[in-house]
């Protein structure tokens, strides 16, 4: 499949991030020469670890807007928009824009299955990929969770399980998935996007050439216009059709369905929170295109504990459940949140919310938790917006760091309770990622008195 790019083309390579570097060391590989460049001033901007060195020579600093005219074709980080000022005017004479993930599928030698959404998708991706493991598969979870697609091809994987960003989605059009699916659709990344529909059309990409694709029935946003030899698979809160999967209750007790087959109480599954039931419904109904094996699926699944950063369970202190869910940097992640655990709590949740707000209206969010919080403790530097989105109900303390806000709700708690870092906010304005906000807030646990 290599010769579907030309050795002669002219190539730079935009971006020296994670994604950068892994398309330059395949570029290297596939001696497909390339310029590259990065628009940062210094590699020390470039969080580089130390003793790293860069793969090929780079040129860095503000790309002016003719400098990238006369190349064939741009590989472009996700992190930087289509609509840059000089990918614009290179588009315009003819240069072709893609990204990591396109240069993968034109290279990929196993089945792709495609996991996308506004949330979950993480948990998703690695959960059928465990999944696929189990049954016997030889599966990799990659892509927008961390590890670079293109660094997976040639170690003899069977299954590709990617994880795809809007952002990746935009710059790839030959994927054609084995399997894919959109999870949910919410605002996120409205500070890249001038409104949902541009965000929704980069996430509908997924569907391009699917041979199967699942949606949601909870979130018609998801749904896909493709062709009837399509096979399409549902899943949802409702009882589900013959050959889609839903919930069912009978005689109180409530189980994962297909059709008219109960397949697992609901109990089983270790995974908290109703938006995880979503997740592993996803995950059953990706399975069956990926002809997985049932029994195998649903035992994996059950036992899966989740991932860190995502409603955690950081610490049970004198009956105070103390959460960690700092993988939710927008609105729709932490209202999933405090929804899944209201139900599974005696006392009341005590939320710690803030950060960069990403655009985002923060009018439901303020809703939800107005409704179901019973103190609010925020921090950051959006802090005041979401202040003005509650209405009467919870008590709100504004502090100036994860320290304190672990402190105060420490003082806040009592017997029954459950303090929330769910922060619906992206972190960069005080962290160097969800990671470290959440590692700060265990830490900040460990040393409460
Ligand atoms: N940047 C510049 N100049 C450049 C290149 C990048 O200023 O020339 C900036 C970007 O604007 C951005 C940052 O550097 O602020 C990182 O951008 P990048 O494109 O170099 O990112 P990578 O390091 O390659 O990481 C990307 C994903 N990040 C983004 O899409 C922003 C990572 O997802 C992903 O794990 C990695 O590729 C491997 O696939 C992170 C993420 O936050 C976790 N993703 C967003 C999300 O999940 O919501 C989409
Ligand atoms: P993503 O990779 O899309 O960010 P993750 O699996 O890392 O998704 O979870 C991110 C956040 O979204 C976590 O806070 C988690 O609690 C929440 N979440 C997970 N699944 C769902 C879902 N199906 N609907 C809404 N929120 C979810």
């Amino acid at each position: 499949m290599s010769g579907l790019i030309a050795t002669s083309n002219r190539r730079a390579v935009v971006g020296a991030g994670v994604t950068g570097r892994s398309v330059v060391r395949f570029l290297s590989t596939q001696k497909m020469p390339f310029d590259w460049f990065d628009t940062r001033d210094s590699l020390e901007s470039l969080n580089l670890l130390d003793g790293d060195q860069l793969e090929a020579p780079l040129e860095l600093g503000k790309i002016e807007i003719d400098r990238l005219c006369g190349y064939d074709e741009i590989i472009l980080s996700p992190g930087l928009a289509k609509n840059e000022p000089y990918i614009l005017e290179a588009e315009k004479v003819g240069a072709k824009i893609i990204g990591d993930i396109e240069l993968f599928a034109r290279h990929a030698d196993a089945p792709v299955a495609a996991v996308t959404g506004s949330n979950g998708k993480s948990s998703v991706t690695t959960l059928l990929a465990d999944v696929a493991k189990a049954c016997g598969r030889n599966a990799i979870a990659a892509g927008n969770l961390g590890e670079p697609a293109l660094d997976q091809l040639g170690l003899d994987y069977d299954l590709y399980v990617l994880e795809l960003s809007s952002f990746q989605l935009e710059t790839t059009s030959s994927l054609r998935p084995a399997a894919a699916v959109i999870l949910n659709l919410s605002p996120d990344h409205l500070d890249r996007y001038p409104d949902m529909i541009h965000y929704h059309s980069a996430k509908q990409r997924i569907h391009i050439g699917a041979a199967g694709i699942v949606t949601n029935r909870d979130d018609l946003l998801t749904s896909a216009l493709s062709a009837d030899a399509t096979k399409h698979i549902s899943f949802g809160f409702d009882e589900p059709d013959l050959g889609q999967y839903g919930l069912r209750t009978r005689e109180g007790k409530t189980f994962i369905a297909r059709g008219l087959e109960s397949l697992c109480d609901v109990e089983e599954v270790q995974l908290k929170g109703r938006h995880n039931l979503a997740n592993a419904m996803a995950v059953l109904a990706m399975a069956e295109i990926l002809e997985l094996d049932i029994e195998k699926t649903i035992k994996t699944l059950c036992g899966f504990k989740g991932l860190a950063h995502r409603c955690e369970l950081a610490a049970n202190r004198n009956g105070t459940l103390w959460v960690n869910d700092s993988k939710a940097t927008n609105t729709g992640a932490s209202i999933a949140a405090i929804r899944g655990l209201v139900d599974e709590i005696d006392g009341q949740i005590i939320l710690i919310a803030g950060g960069q707000s990403k655009g985002q209206s923060f009018e439901e969010f303020g809703e939800v938790v107005s409704a179901n919080c019973g103190e609010v403790v925020l921090m950051g530097e959006d802090a005041a917006q979401i202040a003005q989105s509650l209405k009467d109900g919870p008590a709100v303390h504004q502090v100036a760091s994860i320290q304190d806000a672990v402190s105060t709700a420490g003082e806040l708690a009592k017997q029954g309770d459950c303090v929330l870092l769910s922060p619906a906010c992206a972190s960069f304005d005080q962290f160097s990622g969800y990671q470290d906000r959440g590692n700060q807030f265990k830490q900040a646990l460990e040393q409460l008195k």
